[in-house]
């Protein structure tokens, strides 16, 4: 057990014997060992939805269980993601973990997350895979992690007290219901317990975050750890609620405030006496690249590791919502096929169709997370697409589209596709005439 308030292990980066006994998954890992600072992590953002509402949360912004509140982090694919990996570590060769920590849930985002993990694991690059959790659907896919190579596991748990937790969790979706009320905070509650177990079972490498919200959960927190011990968590890491209005969470609005230094420390004392905890949690954005507490730009990076694209044709590639097959006559909510086409500077060339899930079942609740993992699916069949040509859209699709870098346009609605496509071919001509880079060609229409 550490000392009370020293942090994993201890300020000098030593480790305590539990944590040391994990050998270079913890010595590797900057999170679960302070002493490992000279390695780098990465975060990949692929898990838009969230399955659960907390109070400190904003959903307009990054999953605040790991990330800093009020930031908003750029969707990618799991094929972007892994691309975005490969330029990240031939960048930054000490890179040595990459987290999937949102912007939503990553395990109510399951797809997304782990096919992103399994074209990490491809790379055989020797990195830990690592996912950050509100461990509501943790225990259905502990397996799955596992057998993709996830070996650190994160699961925020604030409280396993229904009363505390029905004041920091408004609902859950949970088999296909909202709950609310202490029904919810009991069931989350008992499934993040169920599930931490599993994957102490199944020989991952558990670190539990804790918000701590003053008068709401920091009286609880050294019951808390006893008990997160007793279920086989290896690691506490107690952050501070970061309370402002302007991030527009239900705790930021009604002015219940974060804890100061004093209060911190006194928690992580008390969750100290039953575990090793983590004090240099830099509370990381869902896309944060580098070492701790030195983020490096992705931008940069990615200006640098542009040379190999410029050499790619430019082109733009548009995804066509047709009832006729003839005129763009199909609302986007209603598409099961897009046709889709690629346009060059030679013309206008069809590809496959691609099959998505139809956004839009007749549900009268569309702000529902399946939605939302609806939309993210979508999102993936879409890949590759700069454009989307339908006669309506409802505005969530059209904001997640634009959020993801993809034109969704009106325009040509009841206009033969043909002539839609010939216009933007005419376009795309003149714009390369111009000199216009295909990056900056999104708005082409
Ligand atoms: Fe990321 Fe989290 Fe993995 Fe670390 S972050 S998924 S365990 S690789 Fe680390 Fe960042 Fe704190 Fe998280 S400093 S927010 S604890
Ligand atoms: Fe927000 Fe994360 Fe809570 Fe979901 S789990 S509501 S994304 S803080």
């Amino acid at each position: 057990m550490a000392q009370p308030g020293s942090g994993c292990g201890s300020q000098q980066g030593e480790l305590s014997p539990a944590l040391a006994a994990q050998g270079e998954k913890v010595a590797t890992h900057p999170c679960y060992s302070k002493g490992a600072h000279k390695y780098a992590r990465m975060h990949l953002p692929v898990a838009p939805a969230c399955n659960i509402q907390c109070n400190y949360c904003n959903r307009k912004f990054d999953c605040s269980n790991e990330s800093r509140p009020g930031v908003v982090s750029k969707l990618l694919s799991p094929a972007q993601a892994a691309e975005r990996f490969k330029k990240v570590k031939a960048r930054i060769p000490e890179t040595r973990v990459v987290g999937i920590a949102g912007p939503g849930d990553p395990l109510a985002n399951p797809a997304a997350t782990l096919a992103s993990l399994k074209a990490i694991a491809a790379t055989q690059e020797e990195v830990h895979l690592c996912v950050s959790t509100n461990g509501l659907a943790l225990l259905e896919l502990v397996d799955d992690l596992k057998a993709v190579g996830v070996d650190h596991l994160t699961i925020t748990i604030n409280c396993i007290d229904a009363a505390i937790g029905a004041k920091i969790y408004p609902w859950i979706y949970f088999n296909h219901k909202r709950l609310r009320g202490l029904e919810a905070a009991q069931t989350l509650i008992d499934r993040q317990l169920a599930g931490l177990e599993a994957a102490v079972n199944a020989g991952m490498l558990v670190k539990v975050n804790t918000v701590l919200i003053p008068g709401i959960n920091d009286h609880h927190v050294g019951e808390l750890a006893q008990e997160l011990k007793q279920y086989g968590a290896l690691l506490h890491n107690v952050m501070p609620l970061i309370s402002d209005p302007a991030h527009g969470t239900y705790f930021g609005l009604t002015g219940q405030r974060g804890p100061n230094e004093q209060e911190l420390e006194l928690a992580r004392e008390a969750a100290g006496q039953n575990m090793d905890i983590m004090s240099h949690c830099q509370q990381c954005r869902a896309d944060a690249v580098g070492r701790l507490g030195k983020d490096e730009d992705m931008q940069a990076i990615e200006a640098q590791s542009a040379p190999s694209e410029a050499q790619e044709p430019e082109f733009v590639r548009v995804a066509v919502a047709s009832k006729s097959g003839v005129f763009i006559d199909q609302h986007f909510g209603y598409a099961e096929t897009f046709s889709v086409y690629r346009i060059d500077e030679k013309g206008v060339h069809q590809e496959a169709d691609r099959e998505v899930a139809k956004y839009c079942t007749g549900a009268d609740a569309c702000d529902e997370p399946e939605q939302e993992d609806k939309m993210a699916g979508l999102l993936r069949s879409l890949e590759g697409c700069s454009h989307v040509f339908c006669s309506r859209i409802g505005m969530g699709p059209w904001q997640s589209l634009k959020a993801q870098g993809v034109q969704p346009s009106t325009d040509y609605a009841m206009i033969e596709i043909e002539d839609a496509l010939a216009e933007l071919h005419h376009k795309f001509q003149a714009e390369l005439a111009k000199g216009t880079a295909l990056s900056e060609q999104k708005e082409v229409c």
